[in-house]
């Protein structure tokens, strides 16, 4: 539809959502929209309502991390849109092509202070990529259309503001096409370094991020590191961006990473990293191993510029896309001599090395060792969460797709979660919030309806994100949570014993059965106490998937903890005060 056409601002939105490829829309139904979601169906348009605003936003998020395709979600102008907040900067830094939705209150009452109102662009201005604002109805088709083109170039979210009177009227308007601009390879001179650089190193070792994942690279990764001989870790929270059968796959690196990765990246003299923005948290020391190699040469390769050295000092910046690159870099090298070449056998077999040690010290990892971890455990009857993430990790069919949320336990699993695809895994990236894994798997299980799909959830992010169970039971969206009982905050609490001698203050949990609510939801809900229970368990959640069966599958795990997050940022505590001196 290119020649301007006689139509509605709702219609020229909804042609809009159709010429994206648009699907599925999450929302919660609110008059403000009800003129533009009455037409959706004509539009091949499914609308999923939710259970809170927040899943919603979450569920765009995890659809297009599964599917690469935006995700959309549309609220209620004022209290709907604002329980967008945490989703929209989840997905902000977890780089998600989303589009939300946001009617405003009416233009003509704007100011005035009338029902559902708030200025919504100031409160999304740092969490958006870019934020679109229908200032006039005759412009709908043309604002949508560069929110939608904005959020896959700068991979993230994209506001569409629209005041709730422009959805009436009759415009003329031209529906756009897609614009999709493709990044390429980048400067040639900084290729050329880069290209240098890697062919002088003598230990070269990729960091593999989220950018490969979203560049589609993972072919050309793969004949790089094989190219080079070069051991490959996956960034934080991204076991996804690498094979993990691969011989060269090293491992994630960061928190509850792989020791294999940390000592192989610790050696090298030139480091590629593809696709990341080496974010500070996820190369903090780990295990008391303090790896990154201030000294190697780092070539760093991300889609936004703004992200080249800022973390880290680097030797090359490549602003490109990372497929487009790896291939840039494979096509300089192939051929030439690599000094890599000399000691190529024997890295290989130091990389082989390294994995195996640590296979074999986290199979007789079964438990943590700390004095708080041997009390708890010792007076408990179930399952040690690390046993636990084993006998999961093994139990996990096939190209699964899995969620982690923030919590000790989903931590930990990050030493028990391996991929061979990419879009399998989908964690609460770097802003963190409690209650991410369940709503996002759910949105990804919409965009992949024949993978299986497991969201780990600790039991307090549990009791903030329960309620889109709801949604799965009316919507039929089958998946399996696997909500970790240990009746606590956990991942808190272990900072009340590290450094608060355990003044314990709102973090412990009285949980009601939560595979009973789970059932009282119109869901399955197991509860799991022994080790021998679990493959069973999850293969019958599994198979309830594709019948559109959610089910909770509770595990009941000691109370013990692993290594805590945020040892960084905490300090002993210090008192001035009288009053306050025993509170050391
Ligand atoms: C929305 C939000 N609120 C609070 C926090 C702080 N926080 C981080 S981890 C954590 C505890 C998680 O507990 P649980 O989900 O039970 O997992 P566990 O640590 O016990 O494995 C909390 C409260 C957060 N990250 N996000
Ligand atoms: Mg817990």
């Amino acid at each position: 539809m290119n020649a301007p056409q006689k139509m509605g601002p709702s219609e020229a939105l909804v042609e809009t959502l159709s010429a994206q490829g648009v699907t599925h829309v999450f929302g919660i139904v609110g008059s403000a929209f009800m003129d533009a979601l009455d037409i959706f169906p004509a539009a091949g348009i499914r609308f999923v309502p939710v259970a809170h605003e927040q899943g919603a936003i979450h569920m765009a998020d995890g659809y297009a991390r599964a599917s690469g395709r935006h995700g959309v979600c549309i609220a209620q102008n004022g209290p709907g849109v604002t329980n967008f907040v945490t989703g929209v900067a989840a997905a902000y830094w977890a780089h998600s092509p989303v589009v939300f939705i946001t009617p405003e209150t009416g233009s003509m009452t704007m100011g005035l202070g009338g029902f559902q109102e708030t200025e919504q662009l100031p409160i999304f201005s740092k969490i958006t990529k870019y934020q679109g604002h229908v200032n006039n109805p005759k412009r709908m088709a043309e604002i949508a259309a560069r929110c939608f083109d904005r959020a896959m170039l700068e991979m993230g979210p994209a506001q569409l503001n629209i005041p709730r009177d422009f959805f009436y009227g009759e415009i003329e308007a031209t529906i756009a096409q897609p614009l999709r601009i493709g990044l390429g390879a980048g400067d040639a001179a900084a290729l050329d370094s880069a290209a240098q650089l890697l062919a002088g190193a003598r230990s070269p070792v990729i960091v593999a991020g989220g950018g490969l994942i979203a560049a589609g690279a993972t072919a050309d990764a793969i004949a790089l590191a094989e190219l080079l001989g070069a051991a490959v870790c996956n960034s934080y929270l991204h076991n996804d961006s690498f094979p993990a059968s691969h011989a060269l796959a090293a491992g994630p690196l960061g928190y509850q990473g792989s020791k294999a990765a940390m000592k192989l990246i610790a050696q090298a003299d030139v480091v590629l990293a593809l696709g990341t923005r080496l974010g500070p948290f996820g190369t903090l020391p780990q295990h008391g191993l303090d790896y990154w190699p201030r000294a190697a040469k780092i070539i760093q390769v991300d889609a936004d510029p703004r992200m080249l050295g800022l973390v880290k000092p680097i030797s090359v910046g490549i602003h490109g896309d990372a497929r487009a690159v790896a291939a840039a870099l494979l096509e300089r090298l192939k051929g030439r001599t690599l000094a890599g070449a000399a000691n190529r056998t024997e890295r290989l077999s130091r990389v082989a090395a390294e994995k195996a040690a640590w296979e074999s010290e986290l199979s007789a990892w079964t438990h943590e060792r700390d004095p708080y971890s041997l009390e708890v455990a010792a007076s408990s009857k179930y399952m040690h969460p690390r046993e636990m993430l084993q006998a999961l990790e093994q139990a996990l069919p096939a190209d699964s797709m899995v969620s982690t949320d923030i919590g000790n336990i989903c931590s930990v699993a990050n030493s028990y979660l391996r991929f061979d695809r990419p879009r399998s895994m989908f964690a609460a990236m770097s802003f963190g919030n409690c209650g991410y894994a369940f709503p996002v798997l759910c949105g990804a299980k919409v965009a992949c309806p024949d993978r299986p799909a497991f969201a780990y959830v600790g039991d307090g992010a549990w009791g903030i994100s329960f309620n889109e169970m709801l949604t799965c039971a009316r919507e039929r969206i089958g998946v399996t949570v696997v909500v970790f009982n240990n009746s606590q905050w956990g991942a808190e609490k272990k900072n009340h014993v590290d450094f608060y001698s355990r003044r314990y203050q709102g973090v412990n949990l009285e949980n009601p059965s939560w595979a009973a609510v789970a059932r009282a939801f119109g869901c399955e809900g197991v509860t799991v106490e022994r080790l021998s229970d679990i493959a069973p368990a999850l293969r019958t959640a599994a198979r309830a998937q594709s019948d559109g069966k959610t089910t909770v599958l509770e595990m009941m795990v000691t109370q013990e903890l692993g290594d805590p997050f945020r040892r960084d940022a905490l300090n002993r505590p210090v008192r001035y005060l009288a009053k306050y001196q025993k509170y050391v």
